[in-house]
This record gives C-alpha cells, sequence and structure tokens, in this order.
C-alpha cells in the first residue's frame, strides 16, 4: 500500500488489498489500482488489482476452512463477531476517516455514523446469530421428525461503494454467523475502510474463513460470480449488474441475494405540515432524500408528493434548509455534503440535471453543476426540480445524485398510483399524524421498507429488503440471515 494523504492513517504497509487464507498476498498478475480521494480528485492509495486466478485462489482457501468453521458452536461465531464489533470501535475515528477521504461522504454527517453502525450490526449478528434454530413437528407416534439450519458453504459478497463499510459488516455478520466461509469484494472506488477493518479482523477468525479480494467488478466480480464452487453470492449494487449476477448463479443453481436500486417515493399529507409538525416533517424530507450523502443511496426518496394544500409552505422551507447545507471537503467538520465519488457518476448526475433542465423543469434550488473537466472536487449542489411528470428520466430511473423531483397531489388514489409507478420498489417514506391514514397508504405501496414520520438509515434487526426489480431477499435482520444464508435440513427418525 502506498500512502500519498497524511491527514488520515490509510490501511498499513503490506495490507495489499487481498487477503487468503489468513495472509496478505500480491495479486498473482501484479496489477494494482489507485484509489481517490473525490473531494480533491487527488489519488490517497495504491492497492492490488486481482483477477479470476486470486479469486480461484480465495475461493480454494475458503472451501477448504469451511467444514471446521461450520462445526464451531453458533455462540463461538458470535463472539468472533463481536470482537471484530468493538475493535472497530476502538479505532472508530481512524477507520471513519479513512472512509470520508475515498468515499467523499462527510466525516460528521456520514462517515462516523457509518462507522458506528458497522461496529453495531456486527455485535447485533454476533449476539443473535445462536437463535440458528430448527424446528419439530409432530408427525405422529413413532415418528420424530426435526430440520436444522445448515450453512450452504463457501458465500461471495460483492458490495458497491456508497456504504461500503456497514453493507461489509452486514455481509460479514450474516454470512460467518451462520457458518458459511466468505471472500469479500469492496468496490473499487471504496476499498480502504474495508481493509482497515479487514485488518483488524486478521487474528480474529481461522484462516480461510474471511477472505479479500479487491479489483474491479470484471476482473474480480465476475469470476467470484461464476465460480463453481460459491454456493451463493450476496450482491449490493445496481439493477443492470444483479441481471448478470443473476444469470451467472442460475447458470449452476446456486443461491443469491440482490439488494439493488431504488427511485422511492416520499408522501406528505396536510396533516404533517400543521405549526407542530411541520419542522420534523421538512427534516424528515431532507433526510429521505439522503442530501447529505450526495443522494448516493438506494434508499433515497427522490420523488417527493407533498399535498397541494401545504405544497408552499413545505417547499418553501424544504428549499431555504437544503441551501444552507454545506458543501465541501469530506474531511473537515463543517461539512454536511461532501463529493460524488468519481468523474463517471459525476458526468451522469450532470447530465440528468442538464437533461431536464433542457426539457424544461422548473428548478426550486440548484444548477447544472461544473464541467467535468474544470471541477477541482465532485461537488454536487443539490437539486430540487418539479413542473414534470413520471415520463420523464428524471422521475422515472435512478439518478443516484442529489436530485430530487418534488410534484404536488390533491388525490390519494393518484399519489400511490405514482408512488407505484416505478419499476423499483426498495424503499418509501409516509408523513402524516394520523394512524389510520398511515396504515392505509403503507398497505398499498409496493417496497419492502416503509418509514413513517421517520426517514434514518436501517436499525439491525429490521428487516430490509426490496420488493418488484430493487432485489431478492432480505438482509440486516437475523431471520433474514437465517433465511438467506442457511438451508434447512430435515430429518425423520421412526423410533
Ligand atoms: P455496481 O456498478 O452494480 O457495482 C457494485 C459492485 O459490483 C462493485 O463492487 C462493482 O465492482 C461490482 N461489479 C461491477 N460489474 C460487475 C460484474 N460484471 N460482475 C460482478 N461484479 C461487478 O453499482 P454501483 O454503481 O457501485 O452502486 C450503485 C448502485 O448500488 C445503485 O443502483 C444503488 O441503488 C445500489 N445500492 C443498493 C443498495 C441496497 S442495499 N439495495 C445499497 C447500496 C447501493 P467495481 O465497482 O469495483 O467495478
Amino acid at each position: 500500500m502506498s500512502t500519498a494523504n497524511n491527514s488520515v492513517v490509510l490501511p498499513a504497509a503490506g495490507i495489499t488489498g487481498l487477503f487468503v487464507n489468513g495472509e496478505w498476498r500480491t495479486p498473482a498478475n501484479g496489477k494494482t489500482m489507485v484509489v481517490e480521494n473525490p473531494c480533491f480528485r487527488s489519488p490517497l492509495a495504491t492497492i492490488g488489482a486481482s483477477d479470476k486466478d486470486d479469486v480461484d485462489s480465495a475461493v480454494a482457501a475458503a472451501k477448504a476452512s469451511f467444514p471446521a468453521w461450520r462445526r464451531l458452536a453458533a455462540r463461538a461465531r458470535g463472539a468472533m463477531l463481536i470482537e471484530l464489533g468493538n475493535r472497530i470501535t476502538a479505532h472508530q475515528e481512524e477507520i471513519a476517516r479513512v472512509l470520508a477521504a475515498e468515499t467523499g461522504n462527510a466525516l460528521r454527517t456520514q462517515s462516523r455514523p457509518e462507522t458506528q453502525s458497522a461496529a453495531e450490526v456486527l455485535r447485533y449478528y454476533g449476539g443473535t446469530i445462536a437463535e440458528q434454530k430448527g424446528e419439530t413437528l409432530p408427525l405422529g407416534p413413532g415418528l420424530f421428525s426435526y430440520t436444522t439450519r445448515e450453512p450452504l458453504g463457501v458465500v461471495g459478497a460483492i458490495i458497491p461503494w456508497n456504504s461500503p463499510l456497514v453493507l461489509a459488516a452486514v455481509k460479514i455478520g450474516m454470512a460467518l454467523g451462520t457458518g458459511n466461509t466468505l471472500i469479500l469484494k469492496p468496490a473499487e472506488d471504496a476499498p480502504l475502510a474495508v481493509l482497515k477493518i479487514a485488518e483488524l479482523a486478521a487474528d480474529i477468525f481461522p484462516a480461510g474463513v474471511f477472505n479479500i479480494v479487491t479489483g474491479s467488478g470484471i476482473e474480480a466480480g465476475a469470476p467470484l460470480s461464476t465460480n463453481e464452487d460459491v454456493a451463493k453470492v450476496s450482491f449490493t449494487g445496481s439493477l443492470e449488474v444483479g441481471k448478470l449476477i443473476a444469470h451467472a448463479v442460475a447458470d449452476r443453481i446456486g443461491r443469491a441475494t440482490l439488494e439493488l436500486g431504488g427511485k422511492s417515493p416520499c408522501i406528505v399529507y396536510p396533516d404533517a405540515a400543521t405549526p407542530e409538525h411541520i419542522d420534523a416533517t421538512v427534516n424528515g424530507i431532507i433526510a429521505a432524500m439522503r442530501f447529505a450523502r450526495q443522494g448516493q443511496s438506494c434508499t433515497a426518496g427522490s420523488r417527493l408528493y407533498v399535498h397541494k394544500s401545504v405544497w408552499d409552505e413545505v417547499m418553501t422551507r424544504v428549499v431555504g434548509k437544503v441551501r444552507e447545507l454545506r458543501i465541501g471537503d469530506a474531511l473537515d467538520e463543517n461539512t454536511d455534503i461532501g463529493a460524488i465519488i468519481n468523474i463517471e457518476r459525476y458526468t451522469e448526475v450532470r447530465n440528468f440535471i442538464k437533461e431536464a433542465i433542457d426539457s424544461g423543469a422548473e428548478v426550486l434550488t440548484g444548477s447544472v453543476p461544473a464541467s467535468p473537466e474544470t471541477a477541482k472536487g465532485f461537488y454536487p449542489e443539490p437539486v430540487i426540480v418539479t413542473g414534470v411528470d413520471n415520463s420523464w428520466r428524471v422521475c422515472k430511473e435512478e439518478v443516484f445524485g442529489p436530485v430530487l423531483v418534488a410534484l404536488p397531489w390533491e388525490k390519494e388514489e393518484e399519489v400511490i398510483q405514482w408512488a407505484n409507478d416505478t419499476v423499483y420498489g426498495l424503499a418509501a417514506y409516509v408523513f402524516t399524524n394520523d394512524l389510520t391514514t398511515a396504515l392505509r397508504v403503507t398497505e398499498q405501496i409496493d417496497a419492502g421498507w416503509l418509514q413513517v414520520n421517520r426517514a434514518g438509515g436501517q436499525i439491525p434487526g429490521m428487516s430490509y429488503g426490496g420488493a418488484k426489480r430493487s432485489g431478492i431477499g432480505a438482509e440486516y435482520s437475523i431471520e433474514s440471515a437465517l433465511e438467506s444464508y442457511t438451508s434447512r435440513k430435515s430429518v425423520t427418525i421412526n423410533v
């Protein structure tokens, strides 16, 4: 690992990116890749760029370590997860700074809380994994039938750059806790904080149980998804790559959890805009949109529907508050919003904004960002547009940037139809103080993860997964881990 930024403590020398069978290795092809800080477009570190040969050796190590690992008592595996969570807490600030530098996610608003969540997730799975129980079935006199929950084998986990640490923790907690062995492939844009926790994990798990392969999606991710010895692929990322993974896994009748994209609605009722509630609602709308994460969240409430009777009041306040958010260096404590991850994403977000404005969208705040050639860092300005409808690209596709589409609504059946008019079904937010309304509306929205008068992130224990094309399977809760990472073995004894 070579370093080029003194304000963060990067993974130690010798942390190559490729961690296989309990040791750090140099990728067989000798290739490296540079990780950049998107706030300055400056190089941060150089790490190994693995390919199929490295992936195959990691899978072989994970396969060899599986028989002993699966036989360990679940509570013993859980204790190791708790130890890793505690070590992350002990090094929290150091890890959070690396995360902020590589992702551009502001330290105070995003990277510090994400690091804290990663530790909590590991402690959650560590504490609950002993619940890996089966069932008994009373088949009648003389027949004793029971089931056990068996691990699947080698799990390949592929994660994106937007919240790499917490997603790594979720995959580690679920896969290792349930007795599987793991190969984790972080995104090439944000592998460093994950390597920091791998450094901490290196002497906790037996050799081969936990492996890391850094490299590009094509060179390292694809071979992991096609390897015949990978029993399950747990993928978080885009719909497009999710389809490739699904095909690769289907070819060998393997298993997959797919956590994909979203275009989530946020519906505001008039009773959430009374003088007593309006501040909380406005804060909730902004939090749901994940503006402080540059909108780079699969659960971003990026389609805002505000009842016509309170539209002026709500939108004036939302625009006012959004304009107060400070954009800048992710490591600056005063920064609310950091930078978009890379030039490709920045260009794509810029194209969405430009296309909407050129097509006649009314801009409530924001403008077309600086051209990628001249931008000194990939800083976005939050954009809110209205005067569009669901046929526009900005309404239909996941921007994965700080772009909020806002529209007034009058009839409930119409707003529910708008909310469901998408191929996605990940999250939804409803703001109302009437319980009957909340129950009636949430029942009709096709999404996997709904929140009423709350816009925060996932809390360990919540079942979290997408409906429609937002994915297959759920994560975050112990029930999801058992469903997704184990199979039932049924034993019947004629006594
Ligand atoms: P993707 O381009 O899909 O990348 C995700 C991961 O897949 C990265 O590690 C990537 O590697 C790898 N990858 C790329 N091509 C691959 C291939 N052919 N085979 C195997 N792996 C491959 O997504 P992204 O742009 O990084 O992330 C944004 C997307 O993730 C959004 O759609 C967002 O909604 C979704 N997301 C969903 C969730 C949940 S929980 N539903 C959470 C976060 C993000 P490299 O990047 O190294 O090339």
